[in-house]
């Protein structure tokens, strides 16, 4: 045990100096229209942004524009059949499971959000889009209205939605799935750590990371927030990650993994103290469950839309490439200019520490064995979980037809999860004292 944490802590202080290293920030073609709190999502070599506000009255577009980053033009999808803002777009890129769906590799769903001029209602509509034939089909709706929840399709086939807001106000401790493999599965649920939204839900490996995010909406007070939580798609609980470096929301369709670092881009942080909307990106290590800053982006900009490309060719120079396009410079404020910036790993320089907020590096560096410090929020209070969570492998092709469809009114929020927090916080802050003093 102490070698253990001995371990992740030397792994995580070296890892420290690693990480990717952004190059200075280039334009690109400015994207055709404007869009905040678009839908957006990268599939192969193309960024898709999808909706979302685009005058400072905060009417929505049901415009699609597409960026190509081999050739870093724009083009127009087919419109998507409702104007929405505060919805998330996910791409269903790669199946675990045999035989693999036909529609992997070419769709991107939305779900929920708010429809319409600003302040619209909450929806349930769930579409795809196909990337071939740039058609739009219906989906199965979710039982219930949301927006700003976290969208992502796993590998075993589902289709997450996770937490997000009932209304305009409040927001649900409920997390919805969706066996994508049949035509006539039915929304499934699971409880969620910490209802809140405006937060990603990022696939990685074999879990959902779920960082950030806001609780509140439209009533004040908002609380920005900076926990971390992330999702075991295989023994499907929930546990706590090293919290972010500072509180951070509306940066949903700009956080991805890059390098194997999961890259949290500019959005929002309006709690006290903080200006507002952010230019700072930080840059997460999974292996030592710590934080660091990278070269920030030029402006501020509220839920803007980006991708990473690997091996794409820029100004004549080939290398892999971070884009971040359109958002809001201030909440109302949408703006068109496509920022580029190349993408090395390096372990050598120090890496350039966000000027904007604070300058010290985030470590704690024993994450590595996530089951001894994290606080697994698992999914027992009675929501539709009939099977022993330990009995899902990776073998196994999920069936769902045994569970029971939970119904709107068992949404009430979860009530356990601060004292889960804090248990994981005060455990982690034990494990550092105990291996400094070995
Ligand atoms: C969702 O909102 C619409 C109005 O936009 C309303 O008609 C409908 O009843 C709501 N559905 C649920 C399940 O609350
Ligand atoms: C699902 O529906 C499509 C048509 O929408 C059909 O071609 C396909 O065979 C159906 N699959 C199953 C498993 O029923
Ligand atoms: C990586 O580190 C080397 C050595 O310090 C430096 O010359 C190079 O510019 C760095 N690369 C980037 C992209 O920062
Ligand atoms: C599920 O996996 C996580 C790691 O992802 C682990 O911490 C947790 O103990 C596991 N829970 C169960 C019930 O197996
Ligand atoms: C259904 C529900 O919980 N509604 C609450 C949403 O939040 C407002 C305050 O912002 C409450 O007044 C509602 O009761």
């Amino acid at each position: 045990m102490r070698s253990a944490v001995l371990l992740g802590l030397l792994v995580g202080l070296a890892s420290a100096q690693c990480g990717n290293s952004l190059g200075p920030w280039q334009r690109g073609a400015d994207i055709p229209l404007t869009h905040i709190e678009s839908a957006a999502v990268s599939l192969d070599n193309r960024l898709y942004v999808i909706g979302g506000f685009y005058t400072t009255d905060l009417q929505a577009t049901p415009q699609v524009h597409i960026y190509d980053a081999e050739t870093n033009t724009w083009s127009r999808g087919a419109d998507a059949p409702v104007s929405k803002s505060h919805a998330q777009a996910a791409a269903w890129k790669r199946s675990n499971l045999d035989p693999a769906p036909s529609k992997v590799g070419r769709s991107i769903f939305t779900a929920a959000g708010y429809l319409g001029q600003h302040p619209g209602p909450a929806s349930n509509q769930v579409w795809r889009y196909d990337t071939i034939d740039d058609a739009w089909e219906r989906y199965a709706d979710l039982p219930v209205n949301r927006s700003a929840g976290g969208l992502v399709v796993d590998s075993r086939d589902r289709l997450h939605y996770i937490s997000g807001l009932i209304d305009r106000n409040n927001d649900s401790g409920l997390h919805w799935y969706l066996d994508l493999r049949s035509n006539d599965s039915q929304w499934m649920s699971f409880k969620t750590p910490v209802p809140r939204g405006h937060f990603p839900a990022v696939l990685f490996g074999d879990y959902i990371y779920v960082p950030g995010g806001v609780t509140g909406h439209d009533n004040e007070p908002l609380v920005e927030q900076d926990v971390f939580h992330r999702f075991d798609i295989y023994n499907e609980t929930w546990s706590t990650l090293q919290s972010l470096p500072f509180p951070r929301s509306h940066a949903e369709a700009v956080t991805f993994f890059v390098n194997n670092r999961l890259l949290q881009i500019a959005g929002r942080n309006k709690n006290p103290g903080y200006p507002g909307v952010l230019n700072s990106i930080a840059e997460y290590d999974v292996s030592s469950d710590s934080w660091q800053y990278l070269r920030s982006l030029p402006n501020t900009l509220t839920a803007p839309a980006g991708g990473f490309f690997s091996d794409i060719t820029f100004n004549n120079v080939k290398g892999d490439y971070l884009v971040v396009t359109t958002g809001g410079i201030d909440y109302n404020i949408p703006q068109q200019v496509t920022w580029i910036s190349k993408v090395e790993w390096n372990c050598t320089t120090p890496i350039p520490l966000d000027p904007y907020y604070r300058t010290e590096v985030r470590t704690l560096g024993t994450m590595s064995d996530s089951s001894s410090t994290s606080t697994a929020l698992t999914t027992s209070e009675g929501v539709t979980r009939s099977s022993s969570a330990t009995s899902v492998t990776k073998s196994q092709t999920n069936s769902v037809s045994s569970k029971n469809v939970v119904s709107s009114t068992a949404d009430n929020e979860g009530s356990n999860e601060v004292s889960g927090s804090v248990v994981a916080c005060a455990s982690l802050s034990l494990l550092l004292l105990f291996s400094l003093f070995v």
